[in-house]
């Protein structure tokens, strides 16, 4: 039955440019919204970015702007990156947001007249770091154990909010709801700090030290601590207190956040939506959200990511290098969901070869080999079934089962381990059917029939089963067995054992899905640097060596006219610089016979020095999409030879006018 589901992000804090760790989490939410989605749910999806507090006033004084335009250039990086990385959040929410703001003083105003907020003297370990007082529980060695400094002792007069009068109701509640946090190892992390008693929250900050916040409605001499003015943004970002989205959901209402914030989110945010519920004679039930979901953190080749250990990574330099659906799919399926992971380059390289290339790859271009070979791309009628037929039919239900199920606790590695046991089930199938072998025999014709029928039939499944990790994979997929859009529809046919591909329909030619990645080149690499994460292949080197996978050894025949759709020409080189930080391409300005130049970004720069190549004659793909890489706009792709000792641009054989075709 279809619910609303509402999701959300952290909110971002704006000191910082968009990470690894920021990319994860939003791509995370974005697979939980598309798979919603794909199931019939009515959707919610929001991020946004939190400006206000301690951290980013000082961010803005160190560059000598103002916090709002500090806060303004950060937050549009961070709304610019999702679309690039395929996010389809419905909603981006800035805590500066006017509408926002009123919202955080009007909840701060009910909970102050209820008598959950009051005035007194205090003196505290602030952490500037995590934006609040640490108790003397939570430091190591007097220091904070996530920033590793000292926090600074502090007194001042401060409101404050009666956290601790919710801490019975609290356990109880999750006592009563196992999975309100979830995996259950943070739920057993938050009901310990529970045992141990909640302290009332300091919710205020005097003006006299920080002005960049949200004016207390009931005191203009203070601003709201950050915490508070941030967490409201799951309420305001629907239009609390009343409306359409509200109502339809705020009940499906599910956190995703890291660990790093689960107090905030397992503790002030409950207590403060107990405490309002009681402010408006509620019962705690109308407020709390559904689940919070926390996952681990990623580390760099073993190391805490951190902008002084040089080891940041900026997702879209992988994307590009990688591709965005290799990208989504590498993140998705190496954490499990919960725990720590380490993020290296190589690993990423290594799932992509096995899981993308060799088994999604191969058996997507194997299958429709064989069909365009032996059917003329036609999926046949299904002849008689056999045994083997029925345990792949067994098998394609039982993942379904296992994919919502994975799927709806944010187990979402266990999900893709799961479809990826029916990939390579197809492989299988593939090596024991024989269908060449079948070919042979005319008397056979109904077993092929069967056997290729079914295998499209697999291919159809697993492109809707990824379409939430690999959308455009997915469509691509969709698009040439000639299923069309996927649409949500489409999971709920499958789950009442409907064949998705109708026998008599007409499919395309397989492109290459994910061409093989050399992996020595990029295993060589990293050892040259030391196992740092900035060693990436060049992008064309990804490209170009793509040979070891099966389907790339024997491609499929092609006919004349697709290889007319390639568009070769003439070019001559009239400048070829090198790429800083980058030791594998260099930039090429090419005459093409065209109005104007044109740029192509070539992985040849560990084969020629720039000035080798000026004035030179090459051959470049004209029509190939353009491609940015590394914040160059490459367009085309200039042929080379893979020969022992490197690459060897491939170059007319006596003075050829820029332009002309090659054939
Ligand atoms: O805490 N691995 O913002 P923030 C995985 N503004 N996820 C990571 C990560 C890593 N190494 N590093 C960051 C704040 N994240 C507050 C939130 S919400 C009302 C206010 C992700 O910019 C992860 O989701 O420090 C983590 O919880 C979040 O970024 C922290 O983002």
């Amino acid at each position: 039955m279809s619910q609303p589901f509402y999701i959300t992000t952290p909110i971002y804090y704006v000191n910082a440019e968009p990470h690894l760790g920021h990319a994860y989490s939003t791509i995370v939410a974005d697979v939980a919204a598309r798979f919603h989605r794909l199931t019939g749910d009515e959707v919610r999806f929001q991020t946004g970015t939190d400006e206000h507090g301690d951290k980013i006033a000082q961010a803005a004084e160190a560059r000598g702007v103002t916090p709002q335009q500090y806060a303004d250039q950060i937050s549009g990086l961070f709304r610019h990156l999702w679309p690039e990385l395929h996010i389809t959040n419905d909603k981006f929410i800035r805590t500066t947001d006017p509408d926002h703001k009123q919202v955080v003083q009007s909840i701060l105003q009910k909970v102050h007249d209820a008598g959950d907020i009051y005035f007194a003297k205090y003196g505290g370990h602030y952490c500037v770091g995590c934006e609040r007082f640490l108790t003397e529980h939570e430091m190591v060695d007097g220091k904070c154990p996530d920033h590793g400094t000292v926090p600074v002792y502090q007194e001042e007069e401060n409101y404050f909010f009666r956290m601790s009068n919710y801490t019975e109701q609290l356990k109880a509640h999750i006592e009563a709801h196992p999975d309100f946090i979830r995996p259950e190892r943070y739920k057993n992390e938050v009901l310990a700090m529970l045992e141990q008693g909640l302290e009332d929250l300091c919710i205020s900050r005097p003006k006299s030290r920080l002005t960049w916040g949200i004016d207390l409605p009931f005191d203009a001499g203070y601003v709201t601590y950050v915490w508070f003015d941030a967490l409201i943004n799951y309420l305001s970002g629907l239009g609390w207190p009343g409306g359409e989205n509200m109502a339809k959901f705020w009940p499906g209402a599910q956190h995703l956040i890291a660990k790093d914030i689960l107090k905030p989110h397992a503790i002030f945010w409950p207590t403060m939506l107990m405490s309002l519920a009681r402010a408006e004679g509620r019962p705690a039930q109308d407020y709390l959200y559904k689940h919070l979901n926390v996952h681990g953190y990623w580390n760099v080749d073993q190391a805490k990511m951190s902008k002084s250990l040089g080891n940041v990574v900026r997702p879209l330099e992988l994307a590009e290098i990688y591709g965005v659906e290799a990208f989504r799919y590498f993140l998705l399926r190496d954490m499990a969901f919960g725990l720590d992971s380490s993020f290296s380059e190589q690993a990423l390289v290594e799932r992509y070869n096995a899981d993308l290339a060799n088994d999604l790859g191969n058996l997507f271009s194997r299958v429709l080999t064989l069909l365009h070979k032996f059917r003329g791309g036609v999926v046949p009628e299904p002849g008689p079934e056999q045994a083997e037929d029925a345990d792949l039919a067994a098998l394609g239900a039982a993942v379904l089962r296992e994919y919502r199920r994975e799927n709806r606790t944010f187990a979402f590695h266990k999900a893709l381990a799961s479809v990826w046991s029916l990939i390579s089930a197809g492989n299988k199938y593939v090596v024991v059917s024989e269908p060449w072998a079948l070919a042979k025999d005319p008397a056979l014709a109904p077993r092929l029939d069967r056997v290729l029928h079914d295998l499209c039939q697999l291919l159809a499944r697993v492109a809707v089963l990824i379409w939430p990790v690999m959308p455009l994979t997915a469509e691509q997929m969709a698009g040439v067995l000639g299923l069309g859009r996927i649409e949500p529809g489409l999971l709920a046919r499958l789950e009442e054992g409907q064949a998705l591909l109708d026998p008599g329909s007409q499919t395309h030619q397989p492109p290459a899905l994910f061409p093989r990645i050399d992996t020595a080149k990029v295993q060589a690499k990293a050892a040259k640097a030391g196992q740092k994460a900035e060693a990436k292949p060049a992008p064309q080197a990804a490209k170009k060596d793509q040979a070891p996978e099966k389907a790339a050894e024997e491609p499929a025949e092609i006919g004349i006219e697709q290889f007319g759709q390639v568009k070769l020409k003439v070019a001559t080189v009239l400048s070829a610089e090198r790429i800083p930080k980058a030791d594998k391409i260099l930039k090429l300005t090419l005459d093409a016979g065209e109005e104007e130049p044109r740029t192509v970004v070539a992985g040849v720069a560990q084969h020629y020095d720039p000035e080798e190549l000026v004035g030179k004659q090459v051959v470049i793909v004209a029509n190939l999409k353009p491609a940015k890489l590394r914040g160059i706009t490459s367009q085309g792709m200039v042929l080379a030879a893979v020969g022992p000792d490197g690459l060897c641009v491939v170059s007319p054989s006596k003075p050829t006018p820029p332009g002309s075709q090659v054939r």
